[in-house]
């Protein structure tokens, strides 16, 4: 990056002081340098999932805390959310090569109205990682484009994201059409995104709610050998 005019290498710094820059860097939505940073932890051995949590995910948290104060702007922290997805692209194939056994199938996809995919995208990164098969059908989706996602990939679950309390509620609209169609009980419906809580998603008939990507993965796995045990048929004398 440009430190006053001069080149800052970043080859030459420790482990921590790297993670910093990086933070500075997704905060001021240098891509390129997230990029490098990104690769240089990955040669000292980092783990895909550390690079992603200690160095992206920490990152983005400092930029929201400063869009919710008022000292970032939306243009600055579209750039941070450039910045942050040029080193997702980097570790979604390494999230993704785990060579976990296949676990089962997701759709999932941003409501109507809400634009915000950096947090869906993780989740999809990691549940791949973690023998999913997903579907990520992208932002602003409304109750025909989640049907038509369901009925043409037939998973074993639907996840939906809402960032902003003005969409959340959409997620209901979706639940309570399924349940319309007495498709309901087809899918695992798991639902996530930084202002719902357990008691929002009781209360829209969802299945279970997802604090982050990594509970995303847990309740999901769970929730699948639930649904495979309670299928096998009872055992005989
Ligand atoms: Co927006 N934005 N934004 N924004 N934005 C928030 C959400 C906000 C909290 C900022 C703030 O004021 N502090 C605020 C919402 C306030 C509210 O509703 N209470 C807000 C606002 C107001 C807005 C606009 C209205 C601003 C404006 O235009 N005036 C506008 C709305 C646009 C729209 O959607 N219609 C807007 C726009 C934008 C940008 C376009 C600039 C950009 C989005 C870029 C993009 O996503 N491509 C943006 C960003 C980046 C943010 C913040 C700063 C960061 C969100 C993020 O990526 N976090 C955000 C502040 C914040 O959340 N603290 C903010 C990092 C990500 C890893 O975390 O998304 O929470 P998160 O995902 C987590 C978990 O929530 C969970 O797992 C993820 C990974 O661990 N999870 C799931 C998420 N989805 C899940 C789905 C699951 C399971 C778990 O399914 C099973």
């Amino acid at each position: 990056m440009a430190d006053n005019g001069q080149d800052l290498d970043l080859n030459a710094l420790s482990d921590d002081d790297l993670v910093q820059q990086m933070h500075e860097d997704l905060y001021d939505g240098l891509a390129e340098e997230i990029e490098q940073g990104t690769h240089i932890l990955l040669g000292r051995k980092w783990t895909p999932y550390d690079v992603l949590t200690k160095a992206l995910v920490e990152g983005m948290r400092i930029v929201g805390i400063d869009f919710r104060d008022g000292i970032l702007f939306v243009p600055e922290v579209l750039l941070a959310a450039n910045a942050m997805k040029a080193g997702m692209a980097i570790l979604r194939p390494l999230l993704a090569e785990t060579g976990a056994p296949r676990m089962g199938k997701m759709v999932i996809g941003t409501v109507k109205g809400d634009i915000h995919d950096i947090g869906k995208n993780l989740v999809a990164m990691m549940m791949e990682g973690a023998g999913f098969d997903v579907i990520n059908i992208g932002i602003n989706n409304d109750v025909d484009k989640y049907l038509g996602a369901l009925e043409e990939h037939q998973p074993d679950i639907l996840g939906m994201s809402a960032l902003l309390t003005t969409t959340m509620p959409y997620m209901k609209v979706v639940i309570d059409t399924l349940k319309q169609k007495g498709l309901r009980d087809d899918y695992i419906v798991l639902v996530g995104g930084a202002p719902l809580n357990e008691a929002f998603a009781e209360a829209i008939g969802a299945d279970a709610y997802c604090r982050d990507a990594a509970v995303a993965v847990e309740t999901a796995k769970q929730m699948i050998a639930e649904r495979w045990r309670s299928n096998q048929p009872p055992a005989t004398a």
